[in-house]
């Protein structure tokens, strides 16, 4: 099994690393940390390690979570299997630039925790130059208007993983609307399409984390 392997399949099977005794048959053995920390020193493309390790493990998670065969908690083993691997990439994914193009105001929409496609495209946001306030998970509108009151030229970034709360996105942009807030918006995560973006109102959609950068550039007229 290559490297590249190992990694999703220790994302799919929620084994952090060597100290931890989830699932018991891995116990002691690397998990997604040691193997992402090889992958590293081993210089494997840092997006590979991304899309075919990480990424494609969660997919496979979210498969056997729609089809019964996990449940919540083997799903959090994964996410928190799949953030110890991020956590190393995330130097590699953000260059330090010293001038910012623009500042982002990012977060999940209220009562959805889901986070690690957001803090993904935090951080492609952060490697592309700009300048990102994180709001965190569960977000409700007033603390999305409160942040565009203190940060005004700023683009505003939705995430939501949950039909029942993509439609928060709906209220944000309505609160923006009945308060004569202007500033751009964009919007992701698995369930929102373009259309969807469309329907209520949003400036834009990006269906990942790189195409996410390109979205902003473009709304905020960077070249
Ligand atoms: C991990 C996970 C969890 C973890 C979350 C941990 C965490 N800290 O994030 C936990 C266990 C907590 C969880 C809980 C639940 N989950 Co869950 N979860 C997932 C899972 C397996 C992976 C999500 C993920 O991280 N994907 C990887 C990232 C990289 O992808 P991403 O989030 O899509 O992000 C990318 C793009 O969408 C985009 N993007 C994302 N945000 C943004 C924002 C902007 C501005 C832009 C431009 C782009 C963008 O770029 C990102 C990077 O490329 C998905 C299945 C799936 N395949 O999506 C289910 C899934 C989302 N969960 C689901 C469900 C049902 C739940 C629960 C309701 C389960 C329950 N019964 O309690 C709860 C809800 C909790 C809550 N209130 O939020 C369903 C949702 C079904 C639906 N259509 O509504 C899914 C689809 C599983 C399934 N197949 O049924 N979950």
């Amino acid at each position: 099994m290559s490297l590249l392997d190992e990694i999703k399949e220790n994302v799919i099977r929620g084994h952090i690393n060597k100290s931890s005794n989830y699932p018991p048959d891995l116990n002691g053995k690397p998990g997604v940390e040691e193997l992402v920390e090889d992958a590293i020193s081993q210089n494997l493309d840092v997006g590979e390690i991304l899309h075919i390790g990480l990424i494609s493990g969660m997919e496979v998670v979210g498969e056997k979570f729609s089809n019964g065969e996990y449940f919540v908690p083997e799903m959090l083993f994964s996410a928190k299997a799949m953030k110890s691997g991020l956590k190393l990439l995330r130097p590699y994914l953000i260059d330090h630039k010293i001038s910012t193009l623009g500042t982002v105001i990012i977060g999940t929409v209220e009562g959805d925790m889901h986070d690690i496609g957001k803090n993904l495209v935090s951080m492609m946001l952060e490697g592309g130059g700009f300048e990102v306030i994180d709001l965190g998970v569960n977000i409700p509108s007033e603390k999305f208007v409160t942040a565009v009151q203190e940060h005004p030229d700023a683009l505003v970034g939705m995430s939501a993983l949950l039909t029942i709360t993509m439609e928060k996105m709906r209220d944000v942009i309505d609160t923006f609307h009945s308060k004569g807030i202007e500033n751009k918006i964009f919007i992701g995560g698995a369930p929102v399409t373009e259309r969807y973006a469309e329907e209520i109102g949003a400036d834009g959609y990006a269906p990942d984390a790189s195409r996410a950068v390109r979205k902003a550039k473009e709304l905020l007229s960077i070249a």
